[in-house]
């Protein structure tokens, strides 16, 4: 995330739409993939609205002995990535090392093809598409093949009841696997109307294109976290100069806490972290403008008090009462190295150490929040 650490926070509504705009420039990468002969590149190119003989389609029948992976662009979303995946289990592409060798992280999104019931290779390639947090289709190919056969041998042979049955029998041994509830398309690459093949582009519109909206929101979230903390770490190291400024400044006793402070500093300095934070009445309304999420969504997802309008004495004046009865003001370890060791009176030191712990406290609080209303903002239902 570097790189980025210099960005105005105020300037992130704005980033938000720029990056928005340029959605089409995110690439979602589809890895198609199973056993050789199953039926990749025809489905590439079924996929694509191209027959295989079609000029500018992929060769299908092809040996897979060589490393090449070819790759092809999506019909109508031309940063969609199709990678026609060698096949497993020959013997250049080894299935325990298959997984590697193709640089299966790199892919978003997985269609398994196998032209009969799913088998070995099949459920492994699965649960490492599984363990990398990655979704797939299951695709039976070739279904004209799997009827006209059965049209063969069958004298009652009827279409409707070998489909039902052929879905079921993929389906249960994928349940057998562990697999829940497993998305399975029965097709034909050579008939990409019929069957589940028009279901297929259906899903993938609705589920798979989504993931580039989703990678752009976690990459701006990414993003404005991290600005977050760099603001939180330049407040941070502010904070020092505030408690000195207590310890010897106009200082006021605070009743129930035998200590004095300058209120008026440490409600200029929490006042600060809001609106450095954005969490201010016009910087939400602008992040709220500019994500269209509402105003009072952003508004209630502040939970903290120093995020509910202007910072006054009082409210501090009461936080801070309430912090006197924790652990939080006057445990020392941290502060102490900061306080000048000479000549200090211990009620000046005292008041540094106080000023130190609340405004760190006030500092983190406000930071959290930030995260929170930003992802909130952005739809994230992220921790
Ligand atoms: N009947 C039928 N044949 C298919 C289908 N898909 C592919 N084929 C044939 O299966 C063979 C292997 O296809 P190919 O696409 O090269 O498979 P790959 O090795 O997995 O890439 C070719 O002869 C294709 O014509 C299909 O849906 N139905
Ligand atoms: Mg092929």
């Amino acid at each position: 995330m570097h790189g980025y650490s210099t960005i105005d926070i105020s300037t992130c509504p704005g980033m938000i739409n720029q990056y928005l705009a340029r959605i089409d420039d995110i690439q979602l990468n589809i890895g198609i993939t199973g056993k050789s002969g199953t039926g990749k590149t025809s489905f590439v190119n079924a996929f694509r609205g191209m027959k295989n003989n079609d000029q500018g389609a992929a060769l299908v029948g092809v040996n897979e002995t060589t490393k090449t992976v070819n790759s092809y662009p999506h019909p109508k979303y031309a940063n969609v990535i199709l990678w026609d995946l060698p096949g497993i289990g020959t013997n250049k592409w080894k299935a325990e090392t298959y997984v590697k060798d193709t640089g299966f992280e790199k892919f978003d999104f997985f269609v398994i093809i196998s032209d009969t019931h799913f088998q070995e290779n099949d459920i492994k390639l699965a649960k490492e598409i599984q363990k990398i947090g990655k979704r797939f289709y299951f695709v039976h190919s070739k279904i004209d093949q799997t009827l006209k056969n059965e049209e063969e041998n069958d004298r009652n042979f009827n279409a409707e009841r070998t489909l039902a049955l052929t879905r079921r029998r993929c389906i249960r041994g994928l349940q057998e696997q562990g697999f829940e509830q497993p998305q399975v398309f029965l097709l034909s690459n050579f008939e990409p109307w019929h069957h589940d093949f028009p279901k297929l582009h259906e899903n993938f519109t609705r589920e798979v294109y989504p993931l580039k909206e989703y990678h752009l929101l976690c990459t701006m979230a990414a993003i404005h976290l991290e600005v977050i903390n760099e603001r939180k770490k330049a407040f941070k190291s502010g904070i020092k100069y505030y408690g000195a400024a207590s310890a010897f400044g106009a200082a006021v006793p605070i009743p129930g806490l035998s200590v004095a402070l300058d209120l008026g500093m440490i409600v200029k300095a929490v006042t600060g972290y809001v609106t450095g934070f954005d969490l201010d009445d016009s910087s939400l309304h602008r992040l709220a403008n500019s994500t269209g999420v509402p105003y009072d969504d952003l508004r209630f997802t502040i939970q903290s008090v120093l995020g509910q309008g202007e910072i006054t004495k009082d409210i501090i004046l009461k936080l801070l009462t309430q912090l006197g009865s924790t652990s939080v003001l006057l445990a020392t370890e941290e502060s102490t190295r900061f306080i000048p060791v000479l000549g200090i009176p211990i009620a000046a030191g005292l008041s540094f150490t106080v000023t130190y712990r609340a405004l760190n406290f006030f500092l983190d609080e406000l930071a959290k929040e930030a995260q929170k209303v930003y992802k909130r903002a952005l739809g994230l239902n992220i921790a």
